[in-house]
């Protein structure tokens, strides 16, 4: 049972007990109801306690179960909720850990409510593309006034019960066992009548319509691509304007159209996603991690002074080692700037910063790293000089160390040869800026021991990132799948567009920044070098050469002031290069190419589907675990839109037939052998599946 009865005395308690958060599913929501009935049918119950079991009181509504029939079926919240408060006794919520969602809306339907300190309370719904439709947008207002109340709804931010203590939320406080207050409680409203309900509350707010057009214009303003924050002030206009039952109504309709909309779906897909990818099958959930009390990190380049900076942020020690003094004391310095900017914005302060810096410290000696828990290299991506890394780190590291590496490309498995423990070898590759960027690609070697990576998984949650397995490949999930955006960007150039026009096409189909312009910041001699080994390695890739042309004009982006754009000193924007531009047009004149006008639609197509079907070859092969795994890796490492969900449930929405058809028609281009369909896209399409 999700929703047991009990009854202690004269007081009936209803307790949830649906793991792991006390979803409000189909079998609770009806064991709530009948708990309720259960307790008006004995005449010597006087009053009724509803209460959650184990985290908190509840998460809100079962998120799996939307836009499955079961989401709808009676009692659906709302019924539940009315009769809770349409009770002849009195219903107590007795609050702890969690009131969200609908776990909140049950509890403002109750006549009641108790809580412990250190409880979060919100209505977090327009975090997943909907919003609270079980009431919450009309009682919330009602009962703590229209501008908290609005805030919450559009932030979905938590507020703790102690912040909301003294207001009308809370009758009481409780200190001891939540349980013993609120049954105390509840005995000493049982008499009182009438039954306090949070709807018969007046809203009462001067000038509430201009404070609503007010809200209207900054979420409008802010609210991007998503549709429900706009439709959360809708809601709660209707709370102030509508009679209550209106205005759930109200609520409800807009509910229902948001829970239909792809962007919630992919929202939803993506609080679900970043929660699959921490679960590996054949790593059981309780192995026995590693203790990561200390850390060490190999040089103190951008990316080594990055990596650091997290273990800092997570209050572990962490020692920075450079071959050079100059060498580290700049690293010292850009991590001491880097906490100094935070400072300036007030994300930081004076003390943080300290503390911080105190966990930091440097070296020029292997022997001093030696005690560390894990120690993470970061040096130049090249196997020479990896192999004279891990020599030294085999020779030095206690026993039982983690010894991971930051490489974006290079084979795991030949670094950890390079040992004779690659059981404590993994890659843990970080994203640039390293202490900012979410995701952490673990890359698990054929040896890697599983309590290694179980405690690298770990270790990705305690420095809060998204932590993604992949298994080994040149280029692992992300950058193998950029390859191939990279190569049709490429080929795009030649065919007749500029980079500005690529940029911009896919920058409205929402990335963050299109491939030139994130090509000029990340730096185009990286690309170049990448290049020289990789197509040593595969001769028969085909890509343009127009990326190599324009390094060999030295034109290595941003830090050059010139790249695919043109910049001028002291400002980022992008100029297009009239130079650039003629370079593009010559080569494809000498390749004998006719440059015609390419459609948005077909760069986008272009772009995006060569994500796809690379990322179908790295289902199928196993490198990563799930298609939602690879969803994670583009939506918190190279800038996805988040509305779209990830290329993978993007290619789902658009319909799998859909894009193989496309992926058809572009191998009659200029590059058959570029758009080969992967067969587990063809599988899935035939079969009227999706990858997720
Ligand atoms: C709603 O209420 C709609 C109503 O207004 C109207 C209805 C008509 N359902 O985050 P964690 C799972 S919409 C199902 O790691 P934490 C989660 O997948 C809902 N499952 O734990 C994971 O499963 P697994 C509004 C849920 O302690 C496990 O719980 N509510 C739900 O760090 C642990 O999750 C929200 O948006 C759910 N509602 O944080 C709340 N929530 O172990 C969303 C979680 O299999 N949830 N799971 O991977 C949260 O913010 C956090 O999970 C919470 C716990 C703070 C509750």
């Amino acid at each position: 049972m999700t929703a047991t009865y009990r009854e202690q005395g004269d007081i009936a308690v209803v307790t949830l007990n649906n793991p792991p958060v006390n979803g409000l599913g189909y079998e609770t929501r009806k064991g709530i109801v009948d708990g309720i009935q259960r307790a008006i049918d004995n005449d010597a119950i006087r009053a009724i306690v509803i209460i959650g079991e184990g985290k908190g009181f509840s998460g809100g509504a079962d998120i799996r179960e939307f836009n499955t029939p079961k989401a709808l079926q009676e009692p659906w919240l709302q019924t539940v909720i009315r009769i809770v408060e349409d009770s002849s006794k009195p219903v107590i919520a007795a609050i702890h850990g969690v009131a969200m969602g609908g776990g909140l809306e049950l509890a403002l339907g109750c006549h009641y409510r108790v809580a412990v300190a250190g409880a979060q309370i919100a209505l977090p719904e327009v975090k997943l593309g909907i919003l609270p439709g079980a009431g919450g947008t009309q009682r919330l207002p009602r009962i703590l006034g229209l501008e908290p109340a609005l805030n919450m709804i559009i932030s979905g931010n938590p507020v703790m019960s102690d912040k909301l203590a003294g207001t009308k939320l809370f009758d009481q406080m409780i200190t001891g066992d939540l349980l013993e207050g609120a049954m105390t409680f509840a005995r000493s409203v049982a008499d009182a009548r009438p039954l306090p309900k949070v709807r018969d509350i007046k809203i009462q707010y001067p000038n509430a319509d201009g404070y609503l057009q007010f809200a209207r214009n900054t979420v409008r303003a802010v609210a991007g691509p998503f549709p429900a924050p706009f439709k959360c002030v809708e809601a709660v206009a209707a709370a102030v304007s509508k009679k209550f039952d209106d205005g759930l109504k109200v609520e409800r309709d807009l509910f229902l159209e948001l829970v239909q909309t792809t962007e919630s779906k992919a929202l939803r897909h993506a609080f679900f996603g970043e929660r699959a990818a921490s679960k590996i099958p054949d790593v059981p959930a309780d192995t026995l991690l590693r203790a990561i009390r200390s850390a060490a990190v190999i040089g103190a380049g951008t990316m080594g002074g990055g990596i650091a900076m997290n273990f800092a942020n997570a209050g572990i020690p962490v020692k920075v080692l450079e071959a050079k003094q100059e060498a580290l004391d700049k690293g010292l310095a850009t991590i001491r700037k880097n906490y100094e900017n935070s400072m300036r914005k007030g994300k930081l302060t004076q003390e943080q910063l300290d503390k911080r810096m105190g966990l930091i410290s440097g070296t020029l000696s292997y022997d001093d790293i030696g005690q560390a828990d894990i120690v993470i290299e970061a040096v130049f991506e090249d196997m020479g000089v990896k192999e004279a890394v891990f020599n030294k780190l085999d020779h030095v590291m206690k026993p039982g160390a983690i010894l991971a590496s930051n490489t974006s490309t290079l084979d795991i498995d030949k670094i950890a040869a390079f040992t004779k423990r690659p059981q404590d070898v993994i890659g843990t590759h970080f994203f640039s800026p390293a202490n900012v960027m979410k995701l952490l690609e673990i890359v698990r070697g054929a040896k890697t021991a599983k309590d290694v990576l179980a405690t690298t998984m770990a270790l990705a949650k305690t420095i809060r990132k998204t932590g993604v397995v992949s298994g080994v490949c040149d280029g692992f999930i992300g950058n193998r799948m950029v390859e191939q955006y990279i190569r049709q960007a490429g080929f795009l150039l030649e065919e007749g567009c500029l980079p500005e026009q690529v940029d911009k096409a896919i920058e409205k189909f929402g990335f963050a920044m299109g491939p030139f312009r994130m090509s000029d910041l990340a730096g185009n001699d990286i690309g170049w070098y990448i290049r020289k080994r990789r197509y040593v390695e595969k001769p028969d890739v085909t890509y343009s050469k127009i990326a190599d042309l324009l390094c060999e004009k030295g034109r290595f982006g941003q830090k050059t002031s010139a790249g695919w754009y043109d910049y001028k000193s002291g400002d980022r924007k992008a100029y297009p290069s009239d130079e650039v531009n003629q370079m593009i047009i010559a080569h494809s004149k000498d390749l004998g190419i006719e440059r015609r006008k390419i459609s948005d639609q077909e760069i986008v197509e272009r772009l995006v589907y060569a994500l796809v079907n690379e990322g179908a070859l790295i289902l199928d092969e196993g490198i990563a675990l799930r298609a939602s795994d690879i969803d994670m890796v583009y939506l918190t490492g190279y800038g996805f839109p988040l509305f779209r969900g990830g290329p993978m449930f993007y290619a789902d929405t658009v319909g799998l037939p859909n894009v193989l058809m496309s992926i058809h028609r572009y191998a009659k281009g200029r590059h058959p052998e570029a758009w080969i369909p992967a067969p587990l896209l063809s599988k899935l399409a035939s079969a009227g599946k999706t990858f997720n």
